[in-house]
């Protein structure tokens, strides 16, 4: 049975309505009266020079403008009042009396002055991305309804590098993307038209994100036949506009497996004469070029081990090709063994990332980052932050992220993931028993790194609202704007999103944001409890419930639940020993089990079903009572959204339902396979006397 909540387009017939694909950029027609406060800005906008970038800012503008308020808005020099568009040094010529703020790159500043006269809408970049950035922040206060009468606003950047990645592969099929076929690739090359490219890169630009690699890091070699780097130039053509870098998933055995060397052996000079070759020609096709995204010795992919070489070896010899032209690696430090014995007890996956590239720490090239994933298993519903992110201290970091909900309903169900991503960034790794948050460590601010920052894996395809479901796109847009700024609140992002993307009637932002805020929870209730990991099939599609598929295989998601306990000892006392990765004030947190978190307990300690927690209820009850409680929170979101039914368009309003309706019974499927699994395992009733009976949908 097809649902047509569920179906995607897949590129063929007749292309989706605009306004999906718009996503927060609707710029919805405003009535007269909310329309009014806005009625004293300026009609002209003038860039005070050429360039593509900004060519984009000024019909991103007039565009924005006159949908919203119904104005009739001129690009054009001459006389009167303006929005002026340009960089600080240009701004400076033409209003000299002006006193900028200092901007980092990209960082921008908007301002209501007078000169000579004229009223002028300052919109100042320290570059040209910088303008296109406040021209997205203006309209998007504007679509807020935010006062900006008398605005004086300098925004800077967190961090320097803001990145996505597509997890593309060249016949189209996106791994772990629930949202449709690549908008990149179809059968083998890059597809002829780019106008979703384009799109993207537009949405990208909206929440100041300035890079994407386009393919899998499974990498095929392919992408670098001379007949296909033209194919990536239509690619960077279609980004540049928006001010963002087109780059590559590299991989390494690629001289080799292309035909061209007998090896890929990184210190080989041969093999480094080739990947300079390779880059110069890369660079002669797209000058703007960004560089590469590299999985190395991981889940099958080759790597320097082949020839006893180090991570460094392997990421210095492509940095410093990459280097004259400004490019850089982001080196991914999701490398362990999928092979592990899981009869040892002391073996343990999450100590890999750790274990491989600290030693490593300071013989990386400044223009390599080490690309982190949050936490060090695999984007599990509930883990700590990977210790990785304090181990390294002479090397450029930057923190994965998963937008694309892989381990967390694969945007059929709701899960708002920046209250988690949030959390991780806000941890404080108390390095010397200083404040040392994650999100300063990535940004290289602890340790005064020269660059760092976000990769967002996002794997949007071709349908209409590019994930599959119009409300994960709250997941995109809250990656953007943490990598843009991580002090942000959960409640500030999914505010702006639900205004951008709904419009501001109170009752529709007052219940979308309960929602989402809500949605992490709901779902680590009905799925993964206590840290144990999302108990869902490891070996198979990631989705449904299946928590005996974690157990007796090499790939090292285990909960080590048995007739006993449930628990992966990570202690050093008694365990792996994975704690002592984290600095001696954390580990003084997670190593007793008087002071570890409940909601990571399972995590870091093996139990008996019956140890009592921090809340005072016994594990196993609480495993119970968590499922219970979520399955009902989950047909508690349903019920919210029925209350919109008239004050949200009639198409999303269905789709979201329908989405929503399913969700409630999946729920109640993870609730009853869950409950029903632990209680056969440890033989101990539910003190509700819910489980084991007949489940009443
Ligand atoms: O979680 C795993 C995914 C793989 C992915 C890998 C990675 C691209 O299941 O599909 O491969 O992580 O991050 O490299």
């Amino acid at each position: 049975m097809v649902n047509a909540a569920f179906a995607v387009w897949n590129g063929t017939g007749a292309p989706p309505a605009a306004s999906e694909t718009e996503a927060w950029l609707r710029y919805a027609p405003r009535d007269a009266e909310s329309a009014k406060p806005y009625a004293q800005l300026p009609s002209r906008v003038e860039v005070l020079h050429e360039s593509l970038v900004l060519d984009s800012a000024q019909k991103e503008l007039i565009a924005g403008m006159s949908r919203m308020l119904g104005r009739s808005v001129q690009a054009g020099s001459g006389g009167g009042n303006a929005f002026l568009l340009g960089s600080a040094p240009e701004a400076r010529k033409r209003v000299p009396e002006l006193k900028l703020p200092a901007l980092k790159p990209d960082g921008y500043w908007l301002k209501v002055t007078r000169s000579r006269g004229q009223r002028l809408f300052l919109i100042i970049g320290s570059n040209d991305r910088g303008v296109l950035y406040g021209v997205f922040a203006l309209l998007s206060k504007i679509a807020r309804e935010q006062d900006i009468s008398n605005i004086d606003e300098a925004e800077q950047p967190f961090a320097r590098l803001r990145w996505v990645n597509q997890w593309d592969n060249l016949d189209g099929h996106i791994e772990r993307g629930y949202g449709g076929p690549s908008i990149f690739f179809a059968d083998g090359k890059v597809r002829y038209d780019l106008t979703r490219a384009g799109q993207y890169a537009r949405l990208l630009a909206s929440i100041g994100i300035n890079g994407c690699t386009i393919n899998n890091v499974n990498a095929d070699p392919r992408v670098f036949r001379p007949d296909f780097i033209p194919q990536i130039k239509g690619i960077a053509d279609a980004f540049r506009p928006w001010g963002v870098q087109v780059a590559l998933a590299a991989d390494l055995s690629a001289p080799k497996v292309l035909g061209d060397l007998d090896t890929f052996d990184p210190v080989d000079p041969k093999v480094a004469a080739w990947w300079k070759n390779k880059i110069d020609e890369i660079y002669r096709a797209i000058p703007d070029f960004g560089g590469f995204t590299i999985k190395a010795d991981s889940e099958g992919q080759p790597g320097p081990s082949t020839y006893g070489r180090t991570h460094a070896d392997a990421a210095n010899m492509i940095a410093r090709a990459l280097k004259p032209h400004g490019g850089v690696v982001f080196y991914r430090a999701f490398v362990y063994n999928h092979h592990l014995d899981w009869r040892n007890l002391k073996n343990d996956r999450a100590k890999a990332a750790y274990d491989n590239f600290h030693p490593l720490d300071g013989e990386f090239d400044d223009n390599v980052i080490i690309q982190i994933k949050n936490g060090p298993i695999d984007f599990q519903v509930r883990e700590p932050v990977s210790p990785l992110f304090a181990g390294l201290r002479r090397t450029n970091e930057a923190i994965e992220l998963q937008i694309t909900q892989e381990y967390t309903g694969q945007q059929r169900q709701l899960c708002f993931l920046v209250p988690m991503w949030k959390e991780a960034l806000d941890f404080d790794m108390r390095i010397n028993d200083k404040h040392t948050p994650v999100k300063a460590l990535v940004a290289g601010r602890v340790f005064h790194r020269p660059t760092g920052g976000f990769a967002g894996v996002a794997n949007v395809g071709m349908d209409a609202s590019w994930l599959g479901n119009s409300l994960a796109m709250a997941n995109l847009y809250g990656f953007g704007r943490l990598a843009w700024d991580p002090d942000l609140g959960p409640e500030k992002i999914i505010e702006e999103w639900t205004r951008l993307t709904f419009g501001n009637d109170p009752e529709v932002v007052r219940t979308i944001d309960r929602m989402q805020l809500s949605s992490w929870h709901i779902y680590e209730n009905y799925t993964g409890p206590l840290g144990a990991g999302t108990l869902t099939n490891v070996t198979g599609n990631h989705y449904d419930p299946a928590p005996e598929s974690s157990e007796r295989n090499g790939w090292g998601q285990w909960h080590r639940a048995d007739r006993e306990g449930i628990g992966m000892d990570r202690t050093l006392a008694t365990g792996t020993g994975f704690i002592g990765q984290y600095p001696p004030a954390v580990q003084k947190i997670y190593e007793p089990l008087a002071s570890c978190p409940d909601r990571l307990l399972l995590f870091f300690h093996h139990v008996p079903y019956t140890h009592v927690l921090h809340s005072g209820k016994t594990v196993i009850q609480h495993i119970y009572d968590s499922h219970y409680d979520g399955a009902e929170e989950a047909a508690g979101l349903g019920e919210q959204w029925k209350t919109l039914p008239g004050r949200v368009d009639e198409a999303r309003y269905e789709e979201i339902l329908a989405l929503l309706e399913y969700q409630a019974r999946e729920a109640i499927v993870w609730r009853d396979t869950i409950c029903n699994w632990i209680y056969q395992l440890s033989g101990i009733a539910d003190q509700k006397g819910r489980v084991g009976r007949r489940s009443q949908p």
